[in-house]
C-alpha cells in the first residue's frame, strides 16, 4: 500500500455514526477528529476521538450544519479528509466543493454525483437514460395545477407528489382522486419550499403493498463498482425506517441478479464513486422500480456488513484514499442473515413523540450475533436537538428465523430506564406473525397501528403503586420490619390502595369496573433499581427508576411510566361518602387539629405537615366527623400515606 494522502480524519457528524466512523479510522492507524456542539462537550464520541473541536452552540444549524465551521476545524485540527457521516452535510454538493476548494478529502461520492442524485427529478431522468426501471410519472417543468392535473389522469389514480429537492418521503403526497390533486400540489409545494427552498414537485403512480429494497454499491477511483447485496426496509413510520435486514424475504436470486446489475447501471451512470445505496421499490409481481439514490452511508449499512464480512468505513476510507476496491465482485461472499432495529427515546403511547430525559440505566444483553452500535453512554442526557435514535441493534443468524428470534430476545431482554423508548414496539413487531412470515410491506405498521400501544397487564401497575409507596431509601429489612401501613395512589388507570402487613406482604387494589382487582406482592429483595417479588406465587423481577411524580418500570415484557395522577389530599370514596385524607408529601406531622369522633368543618385543616422547610396543610373536602387517625404529631410519613379517614356527618336526626 502506497502512503495515505492522509493521516488524520475529522467525522462531521455525532452520535453512534462517529464512533462507527472512528472505530474504522483507528482501525487502520489513522488518527481521529471530532466536532461537537456545546450540547456534546462531554459525549461519548467527543470523548472517543484523539481530537475534539467545538462548531458552537447545541442546535444543528450553529454547529454540526456549519460548513465553513467544519473546515476550519478540519484545518486547526490537522485533519486532510473529511467523513460527513449520514444526515447534516453528508448529502450538500456544495460541502463536497468547498473541501475540494480548501485542498481536504470528502470521503464520499464526487460533488456532481451528489449533485444529481439529488435533485430527484433529474437523478429520474439519468436512470431513464441508463434503462433503470423507473416508476411511471411525471417529470416536465409545467408545473402549473393543469398540467399535472392532465398528467395524473394520464398516469391514473392514485398518485404520488413528490418534491423533486426532497427524497425519503419528505414533501410526499398520495393523492386518490382528481379533487383532492389540488390541495395537496399547494400543500407539497410549500412544505418543498420551506424544507429545501425549493418548491419544484414531480408525479409518480402510487404503489401499494410494495417493498423497499435498496442495493448497496460499492465504487473506487479506478472504474470497479460492485454491489453488497440488498436490504429490505419495508417496515417504516412516516418514512423513518424502523426495521431493515439482509438479504430480502421478497428477492429471489432471479430478481436479484437483475436489480443488482440496475443498482451498478444507476452508480455508473453518475460516476459514483464510495459507497452509495440505490432504493427501489420492489411490487408483489417481483417488478421493480428506481426511486432515488442515497449519495452517504446509510444508517442501515451494519446488516449489509454481517452478511458479507465486510468493514464499509474501512472500504470508504480506502477508496477516498485513492486505492482500489482490495476484492471483485466474485469475491464478495453472501453467509446468512442480518436483521436490524432502530431504538429511539419516543413514545409510542404518545404517537411516537420524541422524548428527552437521562438515560438513567441502559443495558442489552451480550448475546452471540448481536451488535449494538450507540452513541450514548449511561446517565447521559437526552437533548431535544438531534434526531431520537438511541442506538441500532443488529442480530446475525445462520437464517432470518434465527437471527428474527436473537433481536426479539435481545430486545425483551434489555433494560433501559429513564426516558421511554420504542424498544418494546420492536420486539412486537419482530414476533409479530406478518413479519415472521416475511411477508411484511411499507404499509405494514399503518395497518398494525395497535402494536405501539398494547395495555399493561396490572400485576406491572400494581408493583408501580408498591415502589410508589415505597420511601426512596428504605432497605427491604425495614420495609418488612416497620409493620402494617395504608396507602392510596392515584394512578391513571385509577385509584390504586395499597396495604401492608405486618410481614411486609402487600395487597394492592384497584377498582375497576365491576368490583376490584386484587393482587398480592411479597418483596424478595431490592438492590440497584432492581426489585424481584412474587406476585401471587410468581417470581417476576422489575427494574424501576423514580421519575419525577412516580416511577418507571421495565418487567413484565415492558416498560411504562406511572405517574401519580394530581397530588390530593382527600379522596373520596364513592360508596361510603367516606373521606380518606393522605399525605401529598414525604414529611413530619407538625400539628394535628383533631381528633376521632371530632366534628370538621368543609375544608377544615385535619393536619399540617412539614417537608422541605415547608408547612403543607391537609384538608377535608366536605364537613363530617374524623373516624381514624393514623399519625400523632412528630409522625413521619411518606407520600401517599393515609393519614386520617373522615366519615360524613350523619343527617340530623
Ligand atoms: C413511493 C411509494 C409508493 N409509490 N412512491 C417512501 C420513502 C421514499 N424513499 C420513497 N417512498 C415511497 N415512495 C410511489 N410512487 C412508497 C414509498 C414508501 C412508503 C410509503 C408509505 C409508507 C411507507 C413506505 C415505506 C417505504 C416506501
Amino acid at each position: 500500500m502506497k502512503s495515505w494522502p492522509f493521516d488524520t480524519v475529522l467525522i462531521a457528524n455525532r452520535g453512534e455514526i462517529a464512533l462507527r466512523i472512528i472505530r474504522s479510522v483507528h482501525a487502520l492507524g489513522l488518527k481521529s477528529v471530532a466536532v461537537f456542539s456545546e450540547a456534546d462537550a462531554e459525549a461519548p464520541h467527543t470523548r472517543a476521538a484523539d481530537r475534539a473541536v467545538c462548531l458552537g452552540p447545541a442546535p444543528a444549524a450553529q454547529s454540526y450544519l456549519k460548513a465553513q465551521a467544519v473546515i476550519d476545524a478540519a484545518r486547526a485540527a490537522g485533519a486532510q479528509a473529511i467523513h460527513p457521516g449520514y444526515g447534516f452535510l453528508s448529502e450538500n454538493a456544495e460541502f463536497v466543493d468547498l473541501c475540494a476548494q480548501s485542498g481536504l478529502i470528502f470521503i464520499g461520492p464526487p460533488a456532481e454525483a451528489v449533485r444529481v442524485m439529488g435533485d430527484k427529478r433529474l437523478a429520474k431522468e439519468r436512470m431513464l437514460a441508463a434503462g433503470v426501471p423507473c416508476i411511471p410519472g411525471y417529470l416536465g417543468d409545467a408545473q402549473n395545477p393543469q398540467a399535472f392535473r392532465d398528467m395524473a389522469r394520464q398516469i391514473g389514480y392514485p398518485v404520488m407528489i413528490k418534491a423533486a429537492a426532497g427524497g425519503g418521503g419528505r414533501g410526499m403526497r398520495l393523492v386518490r382522486q382528481d379533487q383532492d390533486l389540488e390541495a395537496a400540489l399547494e400543500g407539497a409545494a410549500s412544505e418543498a419550499r420551506n424544507a429545501f427552498a425549493d418548491g419544484t414537485l414531480y408525479l409518480e403512480k402510487a404503489l401499494f403493498g410494495s417493498r423497499h429494497v435498496e442495493v448497496q454499491v460499492l465504487a473506487d477511483a479506478h472504474g470497479h463498482c460492485l454491489h453488497l447485496g440488498e436490504r429490505d426496509c419495508s417496515i417504516q413510520r412516516r418514512h423513518q425506517k424502523v426495521v431493515e435486514e439482509s438479504p430480502s424475504p421478497a428477492v429471489t436470486e432471479e430478481i436479484r441478479r437483475h436489480l443488482t446489475s440496475d443498482a451498478l447501471a444507476a452508480a455508473r451512470a453518475v460516476g459514483y464513486v464510495n459507497a452509495g445505496t440505490v432504493e427501489f421499490l420492489l411490487d408483489e409481481a417481483g417488478q421493480y422500480y428506481f426511486l432515488e439514490m442515497n449519495t452517504r452511508l446509510q444508517v442501515e449499512h451494519p446488516v449489509t456488513e454481517c452478511v458479507t464480512g465486510l468493514d464499509l468505513v474501512d472500504l470508504q476510507l480506502r477508496v477516498a484514499a485513492g486505492e482500489p476496491l482490495p476484492f471483485t465482485q466474485e469475491d464478495v461472499t453472501f453467509r446468512g442473515h442480518a436483521i436490524e432495529v432502530r431504538l429511539c427515546a419516543e413514545d409510542p403511547a404518545q404517537d411516537f413523540l420524541p422524548c428527552t430525559g437521562t438515560l438513567n440505566s441502559w443495558s442489552v444483553p451480550s448475546m452471540p450475533g448481536v451488535r449494538v452500535d450507540t452513541g450514548v453512554a449511561n446517565g447521559q442526557s437526552i437533548s431535544p436537538y438531534y434526531d431520537s435514535m438511541l442506538a441500532k441493534i443488529i442480530a446475525y443468524g445462520c437464517d432470518r428465523e434465527e437471527a428474527r428470534r436473537r433481536l426479539a430476545s435481545a430486545l425483551e431482554r434489555s433494560v433501559i430506564t429513564g426516558v421511554p423508548t420504542n424498544k418494546d414496539f420492536l420486539a412486537r413487531i419482530l414476533r409479530h406473525p406478518e413479519f415472521a412470515a416475511g411477508r411484511a410491506t411499507t404499509d405494514f405498521l399503518s395497518r398494525n397501528e395497535g402494536l405501539g400501544s398494547i395495555s399493561e397487564p396490572a400485576a406491572l401497575g400494581a408493583i408501580a403503586s408498591l415502589l410508589m409507596c415505597w420511601p426512596e431509601h428504605m432497605s427491604i429489612q425495614d420495609w418488612t420490619n416497620a409493620g402494617p401501613g395504608q396507602w392510596v395512589v392515584r394512578l391513571a388507570a385509577g385509584l390504586v390502595r395499597v396495604t401492608r402487613d405486618r410481614h411486609g406482604v402487600a395487597t394492592v387494589v384497584r377498582d375497576v369496573q365491576n368490583g376490584s382487582e386484587r393482587i398480592t406482592l411479597r418483596p424478595l429483595s431490592l438492590e440497584h433499581n432492581h426489585l424481584s417479588l412474587l406476585v401471587g406465587s410468581i417470581r417476576e423481577h422489575v427494574h424501576y427508576v423514580r421519575i419525577a411524580g412516580g416511577v418507571e418500570v421495565c418487567g413484565l415484557g415492558m416498560t411504562r411510566q406511572f405517574v401519580e395522577q394530581l397530588p390530593d389530599t382527600s379522596l373520596g370514596t364513592a360508596t361510603t361518602g367516606e373521606e380518606r385524607l393522605i399525605a401529598p408529601i414525604s414529611g413530619r406531622v407538625l400539628r394535628v387539629n383533631a381528633a376521632v369522633g371530632d366534628g370538621v368543618a368543609a375544608n377544615g385543616c385535619v393536619l399540617i405537615i412539614e417537608a422541605m422547610k415547608m408547612e403543607c396543610e391537609v384538608r377535608t373536602r366536605n364537613a363530617g366527623v374524623i373516624g381514624s387517625l393514623h399519625v400523632a404529631v412528630g409522625s413521619q410519613v411518606s407520600s401517599r400515606q393515609l393519614l386520617a379517614t373522615v366519615a360524613p356527618r350523619q343527617a340530623e336526626s
